[in-house]
């Protein structure tokens, strides 16, 4: 069933009046706070504190500007002088415009743990419990205790792992990015993580919520590594399987493609996880070590193994045409000198340059780059000052594009892609890595106006975020919110959110052309189950967004990483 958005008819609310396109959860009393009003009214914009009655704010109109993603002419207004934490509204031509939202010291708590749960409700092999998943307990499916390698005769058991997206398939180089993130995000907030709460099972008490969490995932990677150390791209049936659950989908599964990619991508996840897991599992960080360096080696002697789809098989590819595996090299060899301290991995690290590609699954030599320019210490001045440079001068980019575009967002011309929600996640959490290098606080209000676009200040004044804000994605490309007997999707999860490719429209899916007229970037999504290419929900899409999210919440909360003091 298709919603479309009639905005509330609010008590004295014009639907004449242009709606304000904001963060829809509000702001931190110490963080930036912009709006931006589509048109080009003349008119002033009043703040209210709806505790007082009174206006706190009034500003006038701004010069107009327009935003070449989506062509429309727009007012940005800075509200950011209101410090006091409260429940405010807008009010415009003696009209109250847009819906109340709140000021607090510390917002998007509720964001970081419900997009940090969804994880668990993406599980394999596990059936959810009332009690961890509310309504939307379900039985388990995909025990994968029995899977083929494709084209052999063997068979592997790989239980566990979190399914990739709306589909029940299972990738390691999605996992790669994605747990990288998770991870980042634990050991860089550890005040927060530490302690913080998922109402998710526990099989291992002395571990934080987050890092039981992400050990589902590690568990099931480790099991698609091979005994001579390499390591499979992906788990799947051959085809996607129809909108069932996932105790419905009995297809055949196999284990595909054992290739360099995946298997560094795997290497550098294992060494960064054994030096986090070693505090509360020694010998479980010694296993994760010695996978992701048997890992590596396999790829050093098998260093061209490109994944290639196989001609029968239809589902996800996570391969790209310029794949060369050196970011992936990179990446490893900067999480395996870190965890070992072997100067071999240091020397190979030096022979491959690092340059300024992605992050994104397909390049994760951002990786390396946050890993080298936030360790000086262990990485040395020379590599580390490269490693910051780069990071900076992009840093950099993101805010001069951010500043002279008319929504204030940080974000390149090629970001408008599949998945491009996640893209400027991404670009958030470059921009939170500049703040953490140097303190400055134009580098984290590109980091909350990156977040401020996710969850309502853009085209379509939404959260991108199912649950979360007045108007959210109700419609997500995910078998399991779409055949569950549930009405609201599962919360905390990011849609991929809009670009111009399209791909979901065509002579197999006709049903998706509701957005085919769109002609600009920002424009082209549409919140329906048929759009796997704006509307489908990712693990490598919401760990960025956890990330962005949690951060934000831990440096307004006090829990700053290196509290902005550089290195
Ligand atoms: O990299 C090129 C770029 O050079 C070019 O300018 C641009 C414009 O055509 O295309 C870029 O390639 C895109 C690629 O993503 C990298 O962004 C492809 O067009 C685009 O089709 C590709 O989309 C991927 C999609 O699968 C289809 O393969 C998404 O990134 C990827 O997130 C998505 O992943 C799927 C899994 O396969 C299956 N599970 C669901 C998951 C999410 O939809
Ligand atoms: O559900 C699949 C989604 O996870 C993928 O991202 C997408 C592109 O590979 O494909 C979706 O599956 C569709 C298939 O490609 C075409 N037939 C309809 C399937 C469900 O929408």
């Amino acid at each position: 069933m298709k919603i479309t958005f009639i905005y509330p008819l609010l008590a004295s609310v014009s639907v004449l009046a242009a709606m304000p396109a904001m963060n829809l959860l509000g702001f931190a009393t110490q963080g930036e706070k912009t709006v931006v009003i589509p048109g080009n009214d003349a008119s002033p914009l009043e703040v209210y504190d709806l505790n007082t009655g009174k206006s706190v704010l009034n500003l006038k109109a701004p010069y107009v500007g327009e935003w070449d993603a989506s062509g429309e002419e727009t007012q940005v207004f800075n509200l950011s002088s209101i410090k006091k934490a409260g429940t405010y509204r807008l009010r415009r031509a003696n009209e109250f415009i847009g819906t109340p939202f709140e000021i607090q010291k510390a917002p998007y708590l509720d964001l970081t743990k419900s997009a940090l749960k969804w994880f668990y409700y993406q599980r394999a092999g596990m059936n959810l419990e009332a009690k961890f998943a509310g309504k939307w307990a379900r039985a388990a499916g995909h025990a994968d205790t029995q899977v083929k390698i494709y084209g052999e005769k063997r068979a592997i058991k790989s239980p566990k792992g979190w399914y990739d997206a709306g589909d029940y398939g299972k990738y390691i180089v999605n996992s790669g990015i994605t747990v990288f993130t998770l991870l980042e995000l634990y050991e860089h907030f550890p005040k927060t993580f530490d302690s913080l709460s998922l109402n998710i099972p526990v099989e291992f008490s002395n571990y934080p919520n987050l890092l039981e969490e992400i050990r589902w995932n590690l568990d099931w990677m480790l099991s698609m590594q091979d005994k001579d150390g390499g390591v499979f791209h992906k788990l799947t049936s051959l085809k996607f399987c129809g909108s069932v659950m996932p105790e419905q989908d009995v297809a055949e599964r196999f284990a595909i493609g054992k290739n360099t990619v995946a298997s560094l991508d795997f290497a550098g996840v294992m060494a960064q996880a054994s030096t986090i897991y070693k505090k509360f599992d020694s010998q479980y960080a010694k296993k994760l070590l010695t996978a992701a360096e048997k890992a590596y080696t396999w790829a050093k002697q098998n260093p061209k193994i490109i994944y290639e789809q196989p001609k029968d098989v239809e589902t996800g590819s996570y391969v790209h045409k310029t794949e060369d595996a050196l970011d992936e090299f990179r990446f490893a060899a900067a999480e395996l000198y870190r965890a070992t301290g072997n100067k071999n991995y240091l020397d190979e690290l030096k022979q491959n340059a690092m340059n300024h590609n992605g992050p994104w699954w397909g390049d994760v030599n951002f990786l390396a780059i946050y890993r080298i320019a936030l360790d000086q210490k262990t990485f040395g001045d020379s590599l580390s000052k490269v490693a910051q440079k780069i990071l900076l001068q992009e840093a950099d980019n993101l805010k001069k594009l951010g500043d002279s575009s008319a929504y204030k967002l940080p974000t390149h011309p090629w970001n408008w892609n599949w998945g491009s929600n996640s893209a400027m996640a991404n670009n958030g959490i470059i921009l939170l890595h500049a703040y953490y290098l140097t303190g400055k606080t134009e580098y984290l209000n590109g980091a909350q106006r990156s977040l401020d676009y996710l969850l309502g200040k853009n085209p379509f004044q939404m959260s991108y975020v199912t649950g979360f804000g007045a108007r959210s994605p109700k419609n997500p490309h995910h078998r399991p919110s779409e055949s569950d007997l549930v009405d609201d999707p599962i919360p905390g999860m990011l849609v991929g959110g809009p670009h111009l490719g399209k791909q979901d429209i065509g002579p197999e899916n006709w049903k998706c052309d509701d957005y085919a007229a769109a002609n600009k970037p920002a424009l082209a999504y549409t919140d329906d189950r048929c759009s796997y290419a704006t509307n489908e929900v990712a693990i490598n899409w919401n760990a960025p967004l956890a990330y962005l999210a949690g951060a934000l919440y831990s440096i307004y909360n006090g829990n700053g990483y290196l509290k902005g003091k550089g290195l």
